[in-house]
């Protein structure tokens, strides 16, 4: 993408593996221009010169909010370059750029609530410099793995907060578990909902579920399997999932609990009277 007195709005989008034989990899906004990037990925960049994520090059004022950056490469400025504009990143991960995250030539960037990668933390409200722990960066995913310090560690108050992470989660979600929701940083948001299954009847049994765990990100498929032990059988779903169907499938948009009922099979036993002659 580039820029010259020109101001998009990019929400959720994804600029990946991207190749500039000069300068701006993702985008390059050359002067006089005022994007607004929210919930957006810049990943596997390549510059030859400034900035594989990012050139800001004159008077520009970009406002950059829940903006994940790694895997970017240039010869200066791995993640972004700023000459001469005024940058503002609020609730960014920038993280294993090369070969470096932000290079300033003359402005000073306002950069808070934001990951870093450094070596030190970059100055700035609430900036921390630790591994946002990325599902599989190797693979360009970069979602957050459970305790990652990016989860709740953004502020609430950035400009242009979306209600939705880049996938559609719900932000401001408490991903920490503390029981006050914060956003993260960047496009993704650690959104988890809780499974709860239960067994009733008078038999017995077991539900086996694929993927396992009590919490599980938002908008999973989960799988459930009534196994039902040799002297019971299953007969039924109730609560969140309902009827037979054997195995189910439900997806987690909300908290959910599951009962799966087995019974035991009623046994008549012939019964034979030999009488005496
Ligand atoms: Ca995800
Ligand atoms: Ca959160
Ligand atoms: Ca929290
Ligand atoms: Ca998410």
């Amino acid at each position: 993408m580039y820029n010259d007195h020109s101001s998009p709005e990019v929400t959720s989008c994804t600029f990946a593996a991207n190749e500039a034989s000069g300068s701006g990899g993702g985008i390059y906004s050359f002067t006089g221009s005022s994007p607004i990037l929210t919930n957006c990925t810049f990943v596997g960049h390549s510059a030859h010169s400034m900035g594989g994520g990012i050139v800001n090059y004159d008077a520009d004022t970009p406002t950059l909010t829940n903006c994940t950056f790694s895997g970017n490469s240039a010869n200066t400025g791995g993640g972004i370059y700023d000459r001469s504009s005024l940058l503002t990143a609020t609730n960014c991960i920038l993280w294993g750029d090369s070969p470096d995250e932000i290079y300033v030539a003359q402005a000073e960037p306002v950069v808070t609530y934001s990951d870093v990668q450094g070596a030190d933390v970059y100055p700035g409200t609430g900036n921390i410099n630790a591994d946002p722990a990325f599902e599989d960066a190797a693979m360009q995913d970069l979602d957050l793995l459970e305790g990652s310090p990016c989860i709740d560690a953004g502020t609430n108050d950035a400009p242009n907060l979306p209600a939705t992470d880049f996938e559609g989660d719900p932000r401001i979600y408490d991903g920490d578990f503390d029981g006050t929701p914060t956003v993260d940083m960047g496009a993704d948001e650690f959104a988890f909902h809780t499974l709860a299954l239960y067994l009733a009847g008078n038999g017995s049994g077991t539900v086996e579920q694929t993927p396992e765990g009590g919490r599980l990100e938002h908008g999973t498929v989960v799988t459930l399997t009534a196994v039902a032990d040799p002297s019971s059988s299953f007969t039924g779903w109730s609560g969140d999932a309902v009827g037979t169907t054997n195995p189910i499938t439900l997806t987690m948009d909300t908290d959910k609990e599951v009962t799966a009922t087995f019974m035991t099979y009623r046994v008549y036993l012939p019964l034979v009277l030999r009488l005496a002659p």
